[in-house]
């Protein structure tokens, strides 16, 4: 037993270590989750405001999701985001028309300055037509 304790105690002490390093350890993963956590909003489902003097279309209802914002006129808004938009915002000074197909092809609809439009499903409906995941171009005025 007498002998044990002092053999023990050296063990204690790199177990010790092993804990101090162990934390160290996760304090770099937590650096790391923190930096990996900087980029992160943009990828998580909460609103980003629409930038003054741009045009913005989210990919969620009220407008929740990844963001889309420009500020000129776009015949095709892109693969990424062609037939995605759920809800819209207009900051621009002037109109904004948002068309189902490219090049302003299509329906239209006009978006005035400060216009807001939250739910696409249930507020852009005419005839029957959903304009939800639908806006393929854009004109900007
Ligand atoms: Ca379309």
């Amino acid at each position: 037993m007498a002998r044990r304790i002092p053999s023990e105690l050296p063990a204690c002490r790199r177990s010790e270590g092993g804990g101090a390093l162990a934390v160290a350890a996760a304090s770099a993963l937590a650096a790391v989750a923190i930096v990996t956590g900087g980029a992160a909003p943009a990828e998580a489902s909460q609103t980003l405001y629409c930038p003054d003097g741009q045009y913005c279309a989210w990919e969620d209802d009220l407008r929740q999701g990844h963001i889309f914002n420009h500020v000129a006129t776009l015949g095709y808004v892109g693969d990424g985001w062609n037939d995605r938009f759920s809800s819209l915002e207009n900051r621009r000074r002037d109109a904004v028309v948002f068309y189902e197909h490219d090049y302003g092809g299509g329906d239209g609809r006009v978006v005035g300055r400060g216009q807001v439009a939250k739910q696409l499903q249930f507020e852009w409906t005419e005839q029957g037509r959903v304009w939800n995941d639908r806006i393929t171009s854009v004109t900007a005025y």
